[in-house]
Order: structure tokens, then C-alpha cells, then sequence
């Protein structure tokens, strides 16, 4: 017989865990290890509904990529508990700066399904008119803002948009920035957290360490020994979270952004967790990594510790979860459909959003293209 696990009597406090210990409220047999506090109602239901639904989206997009009806994708197989849990945390009026993985925040936020897939068809249907690459979801509604492909930028644009937003005395209002493990070699990631951290800004830093930057193992991305120790030379407070708990994620994330309202600062949260597919539609990890360690981390699910946690409460059920799944399969679907109903772009979009006012030059252009003499 194994030892008993010891539960703690109180909720720990992730600031006093510190960047070198682990947060976590549910183990991966869905036992508490600590009391989970309190929770918003039907927040933790919604959690894992989000969590299937995103399992289940990024499936059928990943499908669509190798039937050749879209041209690349990125799921977050794996992550989807450090996704939704740091992502609910935020709220309506807060700016947020992902990186490539973190789509599913917009759609907890209320960005429309069809716009989602239609950024990644980049067809008529798509309000960003087919000017990015697929997964670089932005929506004005929810404050979304989309990645840019270089790795960490975003890390310095949300750094800028937490100090526009005390520049302009906005203390309802806090900033949101993700990234990868990898991003954390980046410049941006420097600058970011830098000026976030000398400022003093609203922001909360959020690292998905899926220990994986596309073939790089975390190992030798970095000699910190972890992570969120990194928070430390940036004179803000770096945490360390299980990120397979998607409550303890939320918990983290809460406590930070409720600290960061209260304009006491930044603070880095590391979310650790492993990205049980490829990198994107592009990569095969097979070629570089043993996946016998994938195995391990299949049983470290977040959506099934999450789902034995509820149903031992009595707040979720088999048969619940089958009724979900399929209304979930069955809205996709129409959506899919809906989406690849439109056609391509129209052409003179080429000139919208570009300009306030457009300059004779691109005028003629804009001409020339109409009469089809550039074409
Ligand atoms: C500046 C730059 N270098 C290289 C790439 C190619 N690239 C795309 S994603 C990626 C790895 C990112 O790893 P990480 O930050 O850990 O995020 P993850 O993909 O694991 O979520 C790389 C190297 C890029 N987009 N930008
Ligand atoms: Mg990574």
C-alpha cells in the first residue's frame, strides 16, 4: 500500500510558494491536495466545458489542415487547463496579448466561432480579410489582440499597452501577456519585462512552459533553473503553477490580476505543462523527442483531472459530457460549414484599413486594379 497523500488544511499562497516550488489544488488523480477556494458560480462546469470544446475545435481544424481546406494550424492539446484557467481570470475590459496557443481565450471572451475559423480559412468570412496567417486570431470585441509570428514581440506590445494604460489613469484596467517557454530567449521578452517590472505596470505575464520550443527541449533553452525565477532580476514576483490545474492556474492568475488592479504591480507566472502534440501542422515530433515521455504526460490530462474533480463532486457526469460533446461536434460543424460557404477576400481590400486617408498614388493603383490592368 502506497502512503497517504497529505492534503493541506489551508489554501497555500502561490507568492509564498515562490518561483522554484509548485502551486497546485488538484493532483492528477483529481484529489485535492489543498482546499480549492471559492469559485465564481458554475465557473468550474464552464471550465471544463471550454476545455472540451477547444479540444474538440482544434481536432476538426487540425482535420480541415491535412484535408488541404486550410493551410496550417496549432493546437494546444495538452495545455488547455493553463489556456482557460490564466485566460477566465481576466476580465471584460482587460487588453490581452497571446501568443500562438491561447485562441480559446478569445472564444471564452465571446469572439463569434465563425470568425474564429474564418480567420484560419482567411476567406470573405474573415474580418481580418486574409492578412494573417492562420491561428493569429484578433478580435476587437474581446480585446484580443493577435501574436505576431516573431517570437515574443508581443511580450513588449503588451508591456506597452500596461503602461498606456497607466499613462491614461485607467485603474479598472489590467493587460494580459502570454508566450512559450521559448520566447523567453527572446529580446522582446527581455524589454517587456523590464520596463513592466521599472514601471511597475498592470500586467500579468503569463509562460506556458510546454518544454518544448518547436525541437528545442526546455533544458536547453535555459540554465535558470526554472522559468519564473527569471521574474526575480525583473524586480517582480515570479510563480510556479501546476499547469494541468486548471483551478490552481485560475487561482494563480486571479490573486495576480487582482494584485496588478490594485496597481501593486506585475508579476510572471510560469504554468507548467507539456504540449502533447506537434509544434503545428508543420512538424512532426516524432523525428526529435522520445515519445514515451508524451505517455507520461497523457495521464497528467488536464481536461480528465478537471472532469474527476467535478464528478466526484457530484457537478458532472458521463452522460452529461457525451450531450456536450455532441452539440459541441454539431455547432462546429455548422460553423465549418457556414465559414466555407464565403469566397476569397475581395481583391480591393487590398486597400482598406491601410490608410485614413488613401494617397492619389494607391488611388490610381486602386483604379487600375478595377479595370484589371494590374492583374
Ligand atoms: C523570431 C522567431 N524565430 C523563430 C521563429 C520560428 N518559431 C515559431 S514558434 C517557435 C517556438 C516557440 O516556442 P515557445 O515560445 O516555447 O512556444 P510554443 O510553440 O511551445 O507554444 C519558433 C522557434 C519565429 N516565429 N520567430
Ligand atoms: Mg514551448
Amino acid at each position: 500500500m502506497g502512503a497517504k497523500k497529505k492534503t493541506a488544511q489551508t489554501t497555500p499562497d502561490p507568492y509564498e510558494i515562490g518561483p522554484l516550488g509548485l502551486f497546485q489544488l488538484v493532483d492528477e488523480t483529481g484529489a485535492e491536495v489543498a482546499p480549492v477556494p471559492e469559485l465564481p458560480d458554475g465557473l468550474a462546469v464552464r471550465l471544463l466545458e471550454a476545455m472540451l470544446f477547444q479540444r474538440a475545435l482544434d481536432q476538426r481544424m487540425l482535420n480541415l489542415q491535412r484535408q488541404g481546406r486550410i493551410g496550417f494550424y496549432g493546437t494546444a492539446k495538452g495545455q488547455e487547463g493553463a489556456v482557460l484557467g490564466s485566460g477566465a481570470a481576466f476580465e471584460e475590459q482587460d487588453w490581452l496579448f497571446p501568443a500562438l496557443r491561447e485562441g480559446a481565450i478569445a472564444l471564452w471572451r465571446g469572439m463569434q466561432l465563425e470568425h474564429y475559423i474564418a480567420q484560419c480559412f482567411g476567406n470573405g468570412a474573415d474580418v481580418t480579410l486574409g492578412r494573417q496567417m492562420p491561428c493569429h486570431y484578433s478580435d476587437g470585441p474581446t480585446r484580443y489582440v493577435s501574436l505576431s509570428s516573431p517570437i515574443g514581440t508581443q511580450i513588449s506590445h503588451a508591456a506597452g499597452a500596461a503602461r498606456a494604460v497607466q499613462v491614461k489613469g485607467e485603474t479598472h484596467r489590467i493587460v494580459g501577456g502570454w508566450m512559450g517557454d521559448g520566447a523567453t530567449s527572446s529580446n522582446d521578452f527581455h524589454a517587456g519585462m523590464n520596463f513592466a517590472g521599472v514601471w511597475k505596470s498592470p500586467i500579468v505575464f503569463v509562460c506556458q512552459n510546454n518544454q518544448w520550443a518547436i525541437s528545442v527541449p526546455a533544458a536547453a533553452q535555459t540554465a535558470s533553473e526554472t522559468f519564473a525565477i527569471k521574474a526575480e532580476a525583473y524586480g517582480m514576483p515570479g510563480l510556479r503553477v501546476d499547469g494541468n490545474d486548471v483551478l490552481a492556474c485560475y487561482h494563480a492568475t486571479k490573486l495576480a490580476a487582482d494584485r496588478a488592479r490594485r496597481g501593486e504591480g506585475p508579476t510572471f507566472i510560469e504554468m507548467l505543462t507539456f504540449r502533447l502534440g506537434g509544434h503545428s501542422s508543420s512538424d512532426d515530433p516524432t523525428k526529435y523527442r522520445d515519445e514515451s515521455i508524451a505517455k507520461t504526460w497523457e495521464k497528467r490530462d488536464p481536461l480528465e483531472r478537471h472532469r474527476t474533480w467535478l464528478v466526484n463532486r457530484g457537478d458532472w457526469s458521463e452522460e452529461r459530457q457525451d450531450d456536450y460533446l455532441a452539440d459541441a461536434g454539431k455547432t462546429i460543424t455548422e460553423a465549418i460549414h457556414r465559414v466555407e460557404e464565403a469566397g476569397p477576400v475581395p481583391v480591393e481590400t487590398l486597400f482598406t484599413d491601410v490608410w485614413a486617408e488613401k494617397p492619389v498614388l494607391l488611388d490610381d493603383q486602386a483604379d487600375r486594379l478595377a479595370n484589371e490592368e494590374m492583374v
